[in-house]
């Protein structure tokens, strides 16, 4: 190591399964390099593409530097600097001005920009519980599985992701993780050259299916009645564990009933696939004893997103996969850090709480809601909104009705950025934020089962502040007096973990910061013996809780609000059934703005399988124009196979204003909502497309 070069270990802030384990290399102020620690189990000192040119990311030439103010029209992204002062004092009488009528007419909007616990919802949320704002219930990615596995299991808990290495079955259900989680790729890889099967699970040949030893290509939301099925030949033919089903599970005969339903012939015609298919399918998961299922959030993105989940998350339990430490599923371990929310978001500075609490605003459907004029079901009109950690306008669905309601003349926004995103093109006042690099966190993660601190690496670029730092900026101009409003980062991040509990082994935060993760202290098969979060320690097939919640206690396959079945007369018009997954070198629409990243994303594509191609005559690498009744959208046709018939894959997700027309696949997707946890239903979305 030269003089005045030295490593800093950090954590990548990104929403990724894989939260991996940084060293920054820093040499006379400057970072240099981002890698992989090669010491961290699962990042092994590796990192994606993306990440790996971090460092092209924060010295990008577009930084937001200073704060800006509005002096364009909404929308066109005219802008003069001006400074903190005047930013912060102008957003606190603003804010003051309208929290004397109804502070509910106030919304945050903010998602996983950041999944660090400080620059997430610490002080901003502090603030908006002490203004009395509407609550954000934030559901656009994952809501829907998670509430299927609490109903389930009890908790996002799963499968430790590095016990993968030992199954001899891995089923890789809506999960595309060559793109989405390319470490667990890693495992997965390993699994293979050790013995074990691949399957994907996966309407489209992504990247991920295309290398798996099978590839079972079923219709959009069907994945209820594929697991249904599953589970009627392990039960008809007697492939479950009595013994575990009898000791650890809830409801087995109810189940058993339901799944009758389920025939592979029936369930053949939903998914569009062979009946053969599934019953071999299902013999091999109940003969195999180390089965692992890596479920994920592809598969919980359309109408019964939430039961599907359910389904799927019976079958380890019905197996006994779960008594060894490489069977189970695994979806998410976010739910075994123990994190202290309330500690960080201090949900009693709610002027009602806990009687009272102010409206809640579902993120998803937020086109909806600045376009409402406000009445007595759903509250005042919004007038703020405070963006942070989120691109709405790019990601939301129905992205028609969120530009129109992010344009309104009367609507005061504010948005925290790195760039000029979208988002914050409709902003009135734009403040500059900083990034991983840049500043304090800590950090749990929701495919592996460590903690992790990110330490800054480099001192704040230009007038940029951490997320935390403006909002404790705006509490001291609104004149809140509390101490929690002086917190530091340092301390935002020691309160973030309840470091007495068993899980964290004895460690601290100035032990994190030091080492850099530390292992959570967890049983290496988690539900052997049961010992599941739920109510009754059990796997819920049946869930009382459910049924008292006035729903559906079992689970089962909810058809999509749009498909050639279960909307005739809409496929009638718009016979595709369109999916836009994340494109391999984006983050959701971070990165688009990075120059070689795009360009080797290349233009907005739409992959087309030939006959549908044929019947349209659409050509290969012909423009095509993509729409139903809520928008429109141009993209280049791919000619391909890999879309199975009738369904269109539009790679995501595009910075609406770097695309050639403006547009991204958020035009045609709807704001209804799963069946369970109130997420949107993106890959539930009939179109028609025709060549331009
Ligand atoms: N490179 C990269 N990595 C990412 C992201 C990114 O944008 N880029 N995003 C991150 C985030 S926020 C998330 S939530 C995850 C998302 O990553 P995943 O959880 O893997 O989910 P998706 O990529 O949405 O979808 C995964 C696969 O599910 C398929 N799919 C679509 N509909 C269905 C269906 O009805 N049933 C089944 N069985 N499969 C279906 C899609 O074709 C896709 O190949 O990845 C994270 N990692
Ligand atoms: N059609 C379609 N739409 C989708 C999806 C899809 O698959 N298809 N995926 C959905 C999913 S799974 C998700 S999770 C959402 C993701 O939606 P978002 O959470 O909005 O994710 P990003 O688009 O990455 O936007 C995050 C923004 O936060 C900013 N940011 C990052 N770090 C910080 C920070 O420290 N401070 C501040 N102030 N800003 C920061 C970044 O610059 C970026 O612009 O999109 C959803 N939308
Ligand atoms: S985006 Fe995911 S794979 Fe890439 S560095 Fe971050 S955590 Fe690792
Ligand atoms: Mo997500």
């Amino acid at each position: 190591m030269t003089s005045g070069t030295h490593v800093v270990r950090a954590a990548c802030p990104h929403d990724c399964p894989d939260t991996c384990a940084l060293h920054v290399t820093v040499e006379n102020g400057v970072a240099i390099k981002v890698q992989g620690d090669p010491e961290h189990p699962t990042t092994k000192g590796v990192l994606c593409t993306k990440v790996a040119r971090y460092t092209e990311r924060t010295y990008h030439p577009d930084r937001l530097l200073h704060p800006l103010k509005r002096i364009g029209a909404k929308g066109e992204g005219r802008f003069k600097p001006i400074s903190w002062e005047e930013a912060l004092d102008e957003i606190a009488a603003r804010l003051g001005e309208i929290s004397a009528r109804d502070p509910q007419a106030i919304v945050p909007y903010s998602y996983a920009g950041t999944m660090g616990l400080v620059q997430g919802e610490s002080m901003a949320a502090r603030f908006f519980h002490k203004l009395g704002a509407s609550l954000l219930d934030r559901t656009i990615c994952a809501s829907a599985g998670a509430t299927g596995l609490r109903y389930t299991y009890g908790a996002s808990v799963g499968m430790q992701v590095e016990h993968f290495v030992d199954s001899k079955l891995i089923l890789i259900w809506g999960s595309n993780p060559i793109t989405s989680s390319v470490h667990f790729w890693a495992i997965a890889q390993e699994a293979k050259r050790r013995g074990a099967k691949l399957v994907a699970i996966d309407p489209y040949r992504s990247l991920t299916a295309e290398k798996c030893h099978q590839h079972i290509a079923l219709l959009p939301g069907t994945d209820a009645a594929l697991a249904l099925a599953m589970m009627h030949v392990l039960i008809n033919e007697d492939l479950v564990d009595h013994e575990y089903i009898a000791r650890h599970t809830v409801g087995f005969a109810q189940l058993k009933e339901r799944a009758q339903r389920y025939s592979p012939a029936r369930a053949a015609e939903i998914c569009g696939i062979p009946a053969q298919t599934i019953i071999a399918l299902a013999r091999e998961y109940g003969a195999t004893r180390q089965s692992a299922i890596r479920l994920n959030y592809g598969m919980q993105r359309a109408k019964g997103g939430g039961q599907a989940t359910r389904a799927v998350a019976c079958l380890p339990a019905l197996t006994g996969a779960w008594r060894d430490p490489a069977g189970g599923l695994l979806m998410s371990t976010s739910g075994f850090a123990p994190v202290d929310n309330a500690a960080l978001g201090r949900p009693d500075l709610l002027p009602g709480w806990p009687q009272r609490l102010p409206r809640t605003i579902n993120m998803s459907t937020i086109g909806d809601a600045l376009c409402h004029p406000g009445d007595a079901e759903f509250g005042p009109k919004v007038e703020a909104v405070v963006v942070y950690n989120s691109n709405p306008v790019a990601v939301a669905p129905e992205s028609g009705k969120v530009a129109k309601g992010f344009g309104r003349e009367d609507l005061f926004t504010v948005v925290l950025e790195h760039f000029q995103t979208d988002t914050a093109d409709y902003a009135d006042i734009v403040l500059p934020a900083t990034t991983q690099l840049e500043h304090l966190d800590i950090h749990k993660a929701y495919g592996h089962t460590y903690l992790l601190a990110n330490n800054p690496a480099i001192a704040p670029m230009g007038e940029a502040k951490p997320n935390a730092e403006i909002f404790r900026l705006l509490a001291d101009r609104m004149g809140w007096q509390e101490a929690c409003f002086k917190d530091s980062d340092d301390q935002l991040a020691e309160q973030a973990v309840r470091w007495d509990d068993s899980r964290a082994a004895g460690g601290s935060w100035a032990q994190l910061k030091q080492d850099g993760w530390k292992a959570l202290n967890l049983p290496d098969a988690p539900f052997a013996q049961g010992n599941f979060p739920t109510p009754s320690g059990k796997c819920e097939f049946y869930s009382e809780r459910m049924a008292q919640a006035g729903l559906d206690p079992l689970p089962d396959w909810v058809p999509p609000y749009e498909s050639v079945a279960s909307n005739p007369v809409l496929a009638e018009r718009f016979p595709l059934a369109m999916i836009s997954p994340p494109a391999r070198n984006f983050l959701n629409s971070s990165f688009v703005n990075v120059d070689s990243l795009r360009k080797s994303v290349g233009e907005p594509t739409l992959d087309i399988h030939p006959d549908d191609a044929r019947m349209r005559g659409i050509a290969e690498g012909q423009m095509v124009r993509v729409f139903n009744e809520r928008g429109t959208l141009n993209a280049k046709a791919h000619v391909t196979d890999k879309a199975r018939e009738g369904v269109v894959v539009g790679l995501s997700l595009w910075w609406k204003k770097l695309a050639p027309d403006g547009k991204n696949a958020n035009e045609v997707t709807s704001q209804r909502l799963t069946d369970l946890g109130n997420a949107p239903t993106f890959y539930d979305c009939l179109v028609e497309v025709a060549a331009l």
